[in-house]
């Protein structure tokens, strides 16, 4: 089953050393190669003045205060929700929920609609390629309903088998819980296709989009599914903020997550009505400035092109992929540069993980080692770490050069120890 998608339709060539300026992080710390935008991005000046605004001169909490600069304050996490609704084509500002991260919005899916949907014996299909926070809560919710839990695998090459996806489905599947990127492996995966499958079937889809909302265009509409996760961290956001994206009929029907101030209608002594959505999901004081700076960054990314962020990244990994290919011991893991997104993992023969990162920093090259929270996938690869480098929109040549230069002295080190 494959799908092809044009990430690159409005492209034009990005500026990297203009884009460069916007990010206080590189004149800071000049010889900076900062590789771990997968885990979390750097932030531009943009997005850090709109949250000083919200802070210097219309700081107030939000639905409740009657005088003007809690209206402001309302105005703006408003109009940040509608920027994000807009970014990823959902037909309706109400179906965008904020939450702290990717994994509160999967956790909040998983309590509320799993607490309705999901019983004893039913099926919930998810890959191995996925991080923890889109498995973990699938696994509590089998625990409390006694459902089961079915994967989809992975081929050789790191990209989902999907001649099994037909035999998985049945009438007990309920929901596909997916990866849209791979933070490991960078496997861009085809949701269309799983959706249609899965819709078929009678089952809902929730599409992780941690690693691919920031890096080219989602659009929700497109893809059909029925739930969609990411994070503001990783799009050159504030910490602190994510997104779920829900279809109206399905966030309507589901009960609250968390109950408090600011998602009831009305409160007795007993029982509580509940509030339209979204606010009926946002209990509590919510994360005020960094939903504003996620509003900021929306601004930022949109009049920089995600298309021209996706192809800018397919150079820097083609050219990673290059490079990296001639060192020696070296094994990389997952598909061809063209079926991937922003990230390589790989691992050098008789060097630890921890060690590479080690000493890469030495360099003042950052780089991920580790498990990166996708220990299953860790077993499949039967590897215990990785080591990843993942490219964003302010990476250059340079940057992959100085990780391959500092991959070599890092080899020369460990021999000359041994
Ligand atoms: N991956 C990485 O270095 P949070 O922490 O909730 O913002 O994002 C969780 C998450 C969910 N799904 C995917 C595909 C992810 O990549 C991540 C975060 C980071 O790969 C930290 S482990």
């Amino acid at each position: 089953m494959t799908q092809k998608t044009d990430y690159t339709s409005d492209y034009r060539p990005l500026d990297v050393q203009a884009i460069r300026e916007d990010f206080p992080i590189f004149a800071e710390i000049p010889p900076l190669a900062f590789l771990d935008s997968a885990a979390s991005t750097q932030t531009p000046r943009a997005v850090v003045d709109a949250m000083d605004a919200y802070y210097d001169t219309y700081r107030s909490n939000i639905h409740r205060g009657i005088y003007r600069i809690s209206e402001e304050a309302t105005d703006q996490y408003e109009k940040a929700r509608q920027k994000v609704a807009r970014l990823i084509n959902a037909p309706r500002t109400t179906e965008v929920v904020f939450t702290r991260n990717t994994t509160e919005s999967i956790n909040l899916v998983a309590y509320s609609w799993g607490s309705v949907n999901i019983q004893q014996a039913d099926e919930i299909v998810l890959t191995e390629l996925e991080h923890h926070s889109n498995l973990v809560p699938w696994q509590m919710l089998a625990q409390r309903t006694g459902a089961n839990l079915r994967y989809l695998e992975i081929t050789e090459q790191g990209l989902l088998d999907f001649t099994q996806l037909h035999d998985l489905l049945s009438e007990k599947t309920k929901l596909i819980a997916i990866t849209h990127v791979s933070n490991v492996l960078g496997t861009i995966n085809p949701i269309q296709s799983v959706v249609e499958a899965a819709h078929a079937a009678g089952a809902k889809v929730l599409v992780d989009a941690a690693q691919s909302v920031p890096h080219f265009h989602v659009d929700v509409q497109q893809l059909d599914c029925d739930f969609l996760a990411f994070s503001g961290h990783k799009m050159c956001g504030p910490t602190g903020v994510g997104v779920l994206y829900g279809k109206s009929e399905l966030l309507e029907e589901m009960p609250p997550f968390l109950g408090g101030g600011s998602m009831i209608r009305s409160v007795e002594r007993d029982i509580s009505t509940y509030a339209d959505v979204p606010a009926k999901f946002e209990a509590g004081t919510p994360s005020i400035a960094e939903a504003i700076g996620l509003g900021a960054t929306v601004d930022y990314l949109t009049q920089v092109g995600l298309a021209s962020i996706h192809v800018h990244e397919q150079e820097l990994l083609k050219y990673a992929h290059d490079r990296l290919r001639d060192i020696d011991g070296i094994t990389i893991y997952g598909p061809a540069p063209h079926q991937k997104s922003g990230v390589v993992s790989f691992n050098i023969e008789g060097i630890h993980p921890h060690d590479v990162a080690g000493i890469l920093d030495t360099h003042n090259v950052a780089i991920r080692a580790g498990h990166h929270c996708a220990q299953p996938l860790m077993k499949k690869l039967d590897v215990i770490a990785t080591v990843r480098a993942s490219f964003y929109l302010y990476n250059t040549i340079e940057d992959v050069d100085r990780l391959c230069e500092g991959l070599q002295k890092a080899q020369i080190l460990m021999t000359r120890r041994n």
